[in-house]
């Protein structure tokens, strides 16, 4: 309710939004957003339009609008048109509509983004997916669901393309090598490409023994491959913030591990021997392992370590990918880099994929403090052949970074493969490509 007021003042002078900039810098950071571009501005006839479309669905109440038009992490976009279509022929109308008449399209999942991607810069529709949620069909036999889509993390089977062409890629086959795979190029194109309206995955049978252990940890080291992770730092937050106390000894690491099988005696027997074994060669300080309902619990310490960070004020955001074996010494190197004028500088995340979220926290966004973590973190993570973005892909924010990850030319042809399944531009604009290709 309290953006209302900004969003209405700001909507009629058309300010870009200025992420991580504080707005109080001479020079705009390369996370600001450029100039907005010559679209159309939505008229009585548009909105009329998408009314026959999608009667009901078609929405300009402010109010409501808010809760689509501000992200997570409280960016603030201005846009006056929310579309919930339900099938992909109504996405296929609507894009094809807007491509005719220029008007920019933001594609809009569960708008969790933390990359400035999910939400308008300036005035585009938001086209929400949140009501494609529909299962289409199960095929018992291969264990596949096939869903309109919300969600980007399965097999992308039917896109929409900007100009409302349908594109259905036969995801349901595990083998299919007849010419290029064009759903893998959707994958990290956060809706530049087109709009993703139905799914597959793939599901495993419903494990019937899961058991999860919380292990504390000395050091860092190739057994920490398949686990998930947090340090020390991230267990003040959790405590302090979310009142979330830590189950076993204070330890510099620790990690979540879970087990899912079909026989519950034999899993546990093995998790305890795992465990027994660890302890005894001082890899583990300390442990503990739960079944059933203390395991949300322990999940619970990785999973709200986001949350708990936001309490802390301004959080600074990397999402690293970094062979294992140096994916911790970019917070150390950090830490010392920063010295006291962090609040805090933790590391968590997926280290069996080798992805890395280093966070940084400080009482109140702090522009200083951004120009000594920026290009620090980018180029010490270029000179280890890291990647910049691991899962929370470039947005807004991290656009102008593409470089540090991705030779020129690889740029150079995304730029090309955007101008020719986007000719106009109009999908999600300003995200993902850098300013000098757009
Ligand atoms: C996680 O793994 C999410 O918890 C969020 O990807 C990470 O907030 C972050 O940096
Ligand atoms: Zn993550």
């Amino acid at each position: 309710r309290h953006y209302t007021t900004r969003i209405e003042t700001l909507a009629s002078n058309h300010v870009p939004r200025l992420l991580h900039a504080g707005g109080e810098r001479p020079t705009p950071s390369p996370a600001a957003a450029p100039e907005r571009r010559p679209f159309s501005r939505v008229t009585p006839e548009d909105l009329a339009f998408f009314s026959k479309i999608i009667p009901d669905r078609t929405i300009t109440d402010p109010d409501i609008l808010e809760a689509s038009n501000v992200d997570w992490l409280k960016s603030v976009s201005f846009s006056e048109v929310l579309l919930r279509p339900q099938t992909t022929e109504e996405v296929s109308q609507i894009l094809g509509y807007c491509n005719s008449r220029n008007l920019a399209v933001s594609p809009q999942g569960g708008n969790t983004g933390l990359v400035g991607g999910s939400v308008p810069v300036y005035d585009e529709i938001i086209l929400s997916t949140a009501l494609m949620n529909n299962v289409l069909n199960f095929d018992s036999v291969s264990g596949q669901y096939r869903l309109t889509a919300p969600i980007l993390c399965v097999c992308i089977c039917v896109k929409v393309l900007a100009d409302g062409r349908v594109l259905d890629c036969l995801a349901t086959l595990r083998k299919d090598n007849t010419g290029y795979d064009l759903k893998q190029l959707f994958i990290g194109s956060e809706g530049t490409l087109g709009v993703i309206t139905a799914v597959t995955i793939l599901c495993p049978r419903k494990p019937k023994a899961i058991n999860v252990g919380f292990l504390g940890r000395c050091m860092l080291g190739e057994i920490l491959s398949a686990f998930e992770f947090l340090d020390r730092e991230c267990m003040r937050p959790l405590n302090t913030h979310l009142k979330l106390a830590n189950p076993i000894t204070d330890c510099p690491f620790y990690v979540v591990i879970e087990t899912s099988g079909s026989n519950p005696t034999h899993d546990e027997e093995k998790l305890h021997q795992f465990l027994e074994e660890a302890m005894t060669s001082s890899q583990v300080i300390d442990g503990t392992v739960a079944t059933e309902a203390k395991i949300k619990a322990l999940w619970s310490l990785r999973e709200r370590v986001t949350e708990a960070l936001t309490h802390d004020g301004f959080t600074y955001k990397y999402d690293i990918s970094l062979p294992v074996e140096r994916i911790y010494q970019l917070v150390t190197d950090m830490r010392e880099h920063l010295g006291d004028r962090a609040k805090s500088v933790v590391g968590y995340g997926h280290v069996g994929d080798g992805n890395l979220h280093l966070n940084i926290t400080s009482p109140t966004k702090d522009p200083d403090l951004l120009a000594s973590i920026e290009p620090f973190v980018y180029e010490w993570t270029a000179r280890f052949q890291g990647s910049i973005s691991a899962e929370h892909c470039l947005g807004l924010k991290k656009r102008n970074y593409i470089y540090y990850s991705k030779a020129s030319l690889a740029v150079a042809l995304m730029g090309n493969i955007k101008t020719m399944l986007d000719p106009k531009g109009i999908l999600n604009p300003y995200k993902t490509l850098p300013d000098d290709l757009q």
